[in-house]
């Protein structure tokens, strides 16, 4: 196969730094609570660190709004601080990956202030249109409800927003633009860092016509994605940014590219090593499918629906291009809580039921903070528990459309992203080990029996179930090049598939209900060693594969 790239092999481990670990008392998680709980991601074996911004901001979306690009945030530490993280973590041989968000600034940003003139040299830096009939320039509506359009009155002119006012979306058809944002790139990777997670990066390139979208149901906007959602110069600008960035630093960089509405046929072209665009993407069709109407309409997951698609995108990137593989981020609810069941009796098993399919896929594995303790969604009971732009405008927006409160809640205590929030669970005492002040999202009440402390005392806990996951993929080259076949596609209960590599086959069997659960065992696996599973095994019975409530279990063949 040639010589391969390290990140293959790799597990990523995502850090919200507002909500890791807190060295000051006042609430926020930062850089050094973050430095000085390095052995925890050490010691579980992951090979990156993939830190969700740290970069000044007025924090409106907690960081993904940036008003400086090169600097540190007061609220998590200085560049030194930075360094002295970096270092520490190159020390324990893993590798950092900055979050890039230059699909927009804040509006803070002295690139938007200096844009707000007509007469400026930045104004073609930003998307500004006249008002059309007095109103906004077209009928798009944002992600974080309410029109793209926000309307300046220094020059009586609207500026586009896909996200919140707060957060104006650059206009990458300027080249002085994208050569700013590519030696901002520059002058991270000259510092040390080994690679971006690029947010949205999808939703760059716009149609300059900016059209109408097609209007649906009884909103009052229309669907701009089709304008915007892999754009007409999306691989221009991306292969731009291998060339004057990515390009200089070969064989050392991870780079993934969050691509909300990105199709299989699309990730193709964009993780193609032939095409120098990106390393893999986040595709998003495995998080929407128990979306209704909309994400906050939540409906039950059906497992035919998981394996038709993860099967697809396995296949699709099967001859070029690769995976990335996760179940949580700092935006989704707790999958324990989703897809798996976070009862007391349960917890345990479906969590690491759910990791056990998830990582024996083809692809890199990225793990969310507090996933690998079965960390689940938090007990938001009313609106004021609640602290996201998202959810929040959501409400605003859906009471103002007449709904009740009790109709709207539910939606967003299942998938509001608070869920994934909450301080990062280190032990039983008050704060959860997280803060010795008041912590900016409480924690969740289960931490005193949830939580690291308690974890790596117990053998049987999710961690010590990830840290064989993740050792099982650096030994194991099937785990990490085997091809994919899936199996039993119609069976609503169990997820099973094989993997191939050489000689070696591994088959992989998790059972997504409470129930044991019986199917026919496939040719030839009869007598197979176990090379990883969960917990006690059901009885074993000829020709059958028996699988306790939640059981997964790695069956290995040479
Ligand atoms: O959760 C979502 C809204 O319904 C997603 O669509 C999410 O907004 C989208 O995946 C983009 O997310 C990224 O960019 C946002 C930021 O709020 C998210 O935290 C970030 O992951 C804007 O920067």
């Amino acid at each position: 196969r040639g010589e391969q790239p390290w990140w293959k092999t790799a597990v990523v481990y995502q850090v919200y730094p507002r909500s890791f670990a807190d060295s000051d008392g006042d609430g926020i998680g930062d850089l050094a609570g973050l430095t000085g709980r390095l052995d925890h991601l050490a010691e579980l074996g992951v090979d990156v660190l993939w830190l969700s911004p740290v970069y000044p901001s007025p924090q409106h979306d907690n960081g993904y709004d940036i008003s400086d690009y090169q600097d540190i945030d007061p609220v998590f530490g200085d560049l030194a601080a930075f360094d002295r993280l970096l270092a520490a973590v190159h020390e324990r041989g893993m590798k950092l990956v900055m979050d890039l968000v230059v699909n927009h600034t804040s509006d803070e940003h002295p690139w938007f202030q200096d844009s707000r003139d007509p007469e400026s040299p930045k104004r073609d830096w930003y998307w500004w249109r006249p008002p059309r009939d007095g109103a906004e320039p077209n009928n798009w509506g944002s992600f974080f409800s309410g029109p793209a359009w926000a309307r300046d009155d220094l020059s009586d002119t609207y500026y586009l927003h896909l996200f919140s006012p707060q957060q104006p979306d650059l206009n990458w058809e300027n080249p002085d633009l994208r050569q700013a944002v590519y030696a901002m790139m520059r002058w991270w990777l000259e510092r040390g860092v080994d690679g971006f997670r690029m947010d949205v990066v999808n939703l760059i390139s716009k149609d300059p016509e900016l059209p109408d979208g097609v209007l649906h149901g009884d909103g009052p906007f229309g669907d701009g994605s089709p304008h915007y959602v892999c754009g007409p110069r999306i691989h221009d600008y991306l292969q731009e940014m291998h060339r004057e960035v990515i390009a200089r630093y070969p064989g050392r960089l991870l780079t993934v590219g969050e691509m909300p509405g990105v199709s299989v046929e699309e990730a193709r072209l964009f993780t193609d090593p032939r095409r120098a665009e990106l390393d893999m993407v986040f595709q998003f069709e495995h998080v929407g499918l128990d979306h209704g109407d909309g994400k906050f309409d939540p409906r039950p997951l059906r497992l035919t629906d998981l394996k038709a698609s993860l099967g697809r995108w396995q296949t699709g990137l099967a001859d070029v291009g690769w995976n990335s593989l996760y179940w949580n981020n700092h935006d989704q609810p707790r999958v324990v809580s989703r897809f798996g069941d976070d009862g007391p009796r349960h917890r345990t098993r479906s969590a690491t039921m759910l990791a056990t399919v998830l990582h024996l896929h083809r692809g890199t594995p990225y793990i969310y903070q507090g996933e690998e303790l079965g960390m689940a969604n938090a007990p938001l009971r009313t609106i004021e528990d609640f602290r996201d732009i998202e959810s929040l405008n959501h409400y605003a927006q859906a009471l103002g459309a007449g709904a009740k409160p009790e109709d709207i809640l539910p939606g967003l205590q299942a998938m509001g992203r608070d869920n994934a929030r909450t301080p990062m669970q280190w032990d039983a005492s008050p704060q959860a080990g997280f803060t010795t002040g008041t912590p900016w999202l409480p924690v969740n009440p289960d931490h005193t029996e949830v939580n690291a402390t308690a974890a790596r005392a117990d053998p049987d806990s999710v961690y010590h179930h990830y840290r064989r996951l993740i050792a099982l993929r650096h030994s194991e080259p099937a785990v990490v090049h085997g091809d994919f076949t899936m199996l039993l596609p119609d069976d609503e209960r169990i997820y099973a598939f094989t993997r191939s590599f050489g000689h070696t086959k591994l088959l992989v069997a998790g059972n997504f209900t409470g129930e044991t659960v019986a199917v026919d065992l496939p040719d030839g696996w009869e007598g197979a060693e176990v090379v990883l599973g969960n917990g006690p095994s059901a009885p074993a019975a000829p020709g059958r594969l028996v699988l306790a409530p939640w059981e997964a279990r790695v069956h290995r063949q040479t």
